[in-house]
């Protein structure tokens, strides 16, 4: 099947088969051993909330039956408390299959409730605390392109059950552009007959816009005084939403991340941390979020502002989100310019929202309270608009507005998007921070993100490490994310890039931005180069000296050396030897800040 979209260009979505192979499995009928489809066994769904008003025979005894069908195939019990499920004969066949396609196991979310329990995965100290919402109410916003049906309405009904009382006003579906057929009448009449009249909206958008405008259309028809946003495969835990009021009520300048929890894509198994640890935002100047630890400087500042509750689950400043899962007063959201609408696709929106929100103003923190799921997928079971990067494409845009002189460091990790076309013009955003007098990258660094290396700034050198006689440079061999690893050798990239990017301390240290060099000692040189983190290493294994073109590790008195490697092999260091060709290297750029 081929879709167009707006601009008349094909996009054949991967989903399609798996509609198509959701579909022939509904219509053959095809029995399975697993569930029971014994008529007498079948377990009833408890009666509507509210009878639907227009049943037209028509359109509503396909449905009805369906969904009955639907909850018949639920196993009550299964997968409660968070708790990993297993399929077993063809049911489990079925799954790995989808799986495949989708990075999620459908097959098992039909079988699991969509009320299944979630364990109370809290702080104690939660428990005790008095929230007051006064009368603040909520619009949950969800957006969704081609979700599975079982795991979307899993995500409304666990946000009802746990987001409760007069505080939760509406939950709304932005579906954007979705081809799967169940998502379209069958959600709706779905949504008619099980929920009260108004509780859940769905908003349809005629063809695919990307995530960040299906986002904006959901927050303009919102009501509710908060927008708390989800993506389309959460589970919502105990009490999530009273803290998330609570703090906005008394910040309304404060955008609010829950705990973000990993629900697996295969078995459903809801894993936390434990309640004590949990990390929050950071980027990679290839414009990519990360996690990281909370800082010794956050932990002071909160010892400061939370005299009265336990410090494990104080408000806790991100300097980034994720960009799925955030609540936002309403009225600030649009004040503090809502988003780049010209985001197409996928990607960039939340360092985007993240660098404005700190830099105009707000601040981002995490509400350790405040616990929800969201299934990681390991692939992205759809395609992106005409095939491109958009998450490139999203953040060169975001770069090009707040990341003022820093977006050298940007464009040296992402040479491929230094001049790419479709980045488009960026005025009205430079207009939007002019306006709102936003403070500068530099500030945020310094103030929000102190602990981010900045790979220019006191460097005695910083580019591509380079051997002076042949073509051969240090590379992290796109083990960049591990840790520690092994650095290696590749022939020079033509311009910096991301593998091939290094920086020289003025405090001697070598590294690039996660880790630092190192060189693991045993009997006898050679010795390899490991990558760890930085500044745990005792007895200044990370010191380098550079001197007449050499790298000398000071703690060995070994010199950087790729005699007889190639690309790909791991580099050495080797007794020091004036004279070798393969000792010689030298760096893009000597010190320039
Ligand atoms: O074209 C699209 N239209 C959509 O409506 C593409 C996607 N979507 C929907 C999709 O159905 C889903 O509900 O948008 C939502 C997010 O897409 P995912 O789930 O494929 O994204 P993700 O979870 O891999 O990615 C994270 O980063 C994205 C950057 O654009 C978004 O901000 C996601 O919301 C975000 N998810 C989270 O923050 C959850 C925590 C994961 C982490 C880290
Ligand atoms: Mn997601």
């Amino acid at each position: 099947v081929i879709q167009v979209d707006e601009q008349g260009n094909n996009i054949v979505s991967s989903f399609e088969n798996v509609a198509s192979f959701r579909q022939s499995r509904h219509r053959h009928g095809t029995k399975n051993s697993e569930s029971n489809e014994n008529e007498n066994e079948i377990q009833r769904p408890p009666p509507p909330a509210h009878k639907p008003d227009i049943d037209t025979g028509e359109s509503y005894l396909p449905y009805e039956s369906e969904i009955l069908r639907d909850l018949s195939r639920q196993e009550p019990g299964l997968g409660d408390n968070g708790e990993a499920a297993y399929l077993v004969g063809e049911a489990r066949i079925r799954g790995e299959e989808i799986y495949k396609k989708i990075a999620l196991n459908e097959e098992l979310s039909e079988h699991l409730s969509y009320n299944r329990t979630l364990a109370d995965y809290r702080h104690p100290q939660c428990l005790k605390q008095h929230y007051n919402t006064g009368d603040l109410t909520a619009s949950i916003v969800i957006i969704f392109f081609n979700e599975p049906y079982s795991v979307l309405l899993r995500t409304v009904h666990s946000s009802i059950n746990t987001c409760n009382g007069n505080m939760l006003k509406q939950i709304i579906l932005v579906d954007d552009g979705s081809t799967n057929e169940e998502l379209h009448d069958k959600l709706d009449y779905y949504i008619r007959t099980r929920f009260p009249p108004g509780k859940v909206i769905v908003v349809r958008l005629k063809n695919r816009l990307g995530l960040i405008r299906a986002r904006l259309a959901g927050a303009r028809v919102a009501t509710g005084d908060v927008l708390i946003f989800l993506d389309a495969h959460c589970e919502a835990n105990i009490g999530w939403c009273e803290p998330l009021l609570h703090r906005i009520r008394e910040s309304r300048t404060s955008v609010l991340v829950p705990i973000i929890d990993v629900i697996d894509a295969q078995d459903f198994k809801y894993n936390t941390n434990g309640y004590k640890s949990f990390q929050v935002g950071g980027f990679q100047w290839s414009g990519h979020f990360d996690w990281i630890s909370v800082s010794e400087k956050e932990r002071r500042r909160q010892q400061r502002v939370c005299k009265d509750v336990d410090l494990d689950i104080c408000p806790t400043w991100s300097p980034t989100m994720a960009g799925g899962l955030f609540a936002i007063d309403r009225s600030y959201f649009w004040e503090v310019g809502s988003y780049d609408e010209q985001m197409d696709g996928w990607g960039g929106e939340n360092l985007e929202m993240s660098f404005r929100i700190w830099q105009c103003g707000g601040t981002i923190e995490t509400i350790p309270c405040s616990r929800v799921g969201h299934i990681f997928r390991d692939f992205h079971p759809y395609k992106f608009p005409n095939n491109r990067d958009t998450h490139g494409i999203n953040t060169a845009r975001m770069a090009l507005v707040w990341m003022d002189d820093y977006i050298n460091i940007f464009f040296l990790n992402r040479p491929d998007l230094k001049f790419h076309p479709d980045i488009g013009d960026v005025t009205h955003r430079v207009m939007l921070r002019k306006k709102l007098r936003c403070k500068s990258f530099d500030w945020y660094l310094e103030n929000i993100y102190p602990e981010k290396f900045v790979p220019t700034k006191n460097v005695i050198a910083y580019g591509r490490v380079r051997s002076l006689h042949e073509n051969i440079c240090l590379d992290d061999l796109q083990q960049n994310n591990e840790k520690p690893y092994n650095l290696g050798v590749y022939s020079c990239s033509k311009d910096i890039s991301k593998t091939q990017f290094f920086s020289l301390t003025k405090s001697k240290v070598l590294r690039n931005e996660l880790s630092c060099a190192t060189v693991q000692h045993s009997d006898l040189p050679p010795f390899q180069i490991v990558m760890t983190s930085c500044f745990e290493n005792d007895d200044h294994n990370e010191k380098w000296q550079y001197l007449g073109n050499r790298l000398r590790h000071i703690l060995t008195g070994l010199c950087l050396d790729h005699r007889g490697l190639h690309q790909g092999d791991y580099i050495q260091v080797a007794p020091c030897d004036p004279y070798s060709r393969t000792q010689s290297w030298t760096i893009d750029h000597g010190d320039d800040s």
